[in-house]
């Protein structure tokens, strides 16, 4: 079946479920097709609140998003959902788990909920998370939740694309704790201790709560800490609650706006990044400046250092032409 990105990109402002799904691979993808659409749509973005829900392997991210979409609801609001595992080629059951976990809400057109591939380098899927973000913002999703495993790199690249960061742990997350208090896991907005039924929830609690001080600064916003049983539903009305102050917050104190300037500001530093990587890999074969270097390099008639800066000055200097996207002719999969 044919469809256009004209008649796509018109679908998703009328909220149409399969054209936002047919978006969401496009951008996933990446290419001609995905800029086009990006460009088309960009209007329209940057009006859904971003929630990330991160957390080790296991700890309940996906119960609490499904009791999390209970609550949205509840206040009459849209609500996307985006399932992020950059690093785990392996996740096809835990993202096939998910998808039934949250099977609840298929039957409400205002809940969409989405899986995103696996891709072959970090950046890909957090600049596929920002686009997949926009055409949910442009289908009129009103909160966007983005769930991502772990803490790793591109964990932490996902999880700045948040307007709020909910840290889920669980009981004996001695781990999580130890990375908290280095500072590798200093991106929680929100601290949530799932599986509260278990014993242990109100030591971890005060764990996190003792590394606030060990930190010792003075924040603006002094992140709460929850405990939850998610999959028996408490706990979770105090998190949206959270969240919603967490919003109003950052409005009120300007940070809305600053983080969103860090967040483009990375977005742009990692498409220039992926687009400089890419001109790169090309011209290693085909630009025969490039091969000179290469020639000199081998000889030692020049320092690699100074034949980087000279790459850097030909990439840089070129203009990377897009490719034509096919409006007309878009053949989905
Ligand atoms: N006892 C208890 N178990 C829970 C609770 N919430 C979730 N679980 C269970 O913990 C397991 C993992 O839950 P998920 O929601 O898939 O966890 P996750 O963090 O999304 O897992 P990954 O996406 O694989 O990292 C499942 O067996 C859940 O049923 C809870 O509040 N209490
Ligand atoms: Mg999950």
């Amino acid at each position: 079946m044919k469809f256009t990105l004209e008649t796509i990109a018109r679908d998703i402002e009328k909220g149409d479920r399969r054209s936002l799904a047919r978006a969401i691979s496009i951008v996933e993808d990446g290419g001609p097709e995905s800029s086009w659409l990006v460009r088309k749509l960009i209007g329209f973005s940057g009006n859904a609140h971003l929630i990330g829900i991160t957390g080790s392997p296991g700890v309940g991210k996906s119960t609490l998003v499904d009791a999390l979409i209970s609550e949205i609801r509840a206040s009459g609001l849209k609500v996307g959902v985006l399932a992020v595992d950059p690093t785990s080629p392996f996740t096809g059951g835990a993202i096939l788990g998910d998808r039934i976990r949250m099977q609840d809400h298929t039957m409400d057109k205002n809940v969409f909920i989405r899986s995103m591939a696996n891709r072959c380098h970090a950046g890909g899927t957090a600049l596929a998370t920002y686009d997949a973000v926009r055409m949910l913002e442009a289908a009129g999703y009103d909160v966007v939740i983005i769930e991502t495993v772990g803490v790793g790199q591109s964990e932490l690249s996902i999880a700045r694309t948040a307007d709020t960061t909910v840290l889920v742990l669980m009981p004996g997350s001695g781990d999580d704790i130890q990375a908290i208090k280095s500072g590798i896991m200093e991106i929680g907005d929100i601290f949530v201790v799932n599986k509260g039924d278990l014993p242990g929830a109100n030591k971890t609690a005060s764990e996190i709560l003792a590394t606030f001080e060990l930190n010792g600064q003075s924040r603006a916003w002094t992140p709460p800490v929850e405990i939850t049983c998610a999959e028996e539903n408490t706990g979770v009305s105090k998190v949206w609650t959270d969240i919603l102050q967490h919003k109003s917050f950052l409005i009120a104190s300007g940070q809305l706006k600053e983080r969103r300037k860090m967040k483009v500001q990375a977005e742009l530093s990692e498409l220039v990044a992926d687009i400089a990587r890419s001109n790169l890999e090309s011209s290693l074969e085909t630009s025969p400046q490039v091969q000179d270097l290469l020639c000199k390099l081998l000889n030692q008639e020049l320092d690699p250092h100074s034949a980087a800066q000279e790459v850097i000055k030909a990439l840089f200097n070129t203009s990377h032409a897009l490719p034509p996207a096919k409006p007309e002719l878009f053949s989905s999969k």
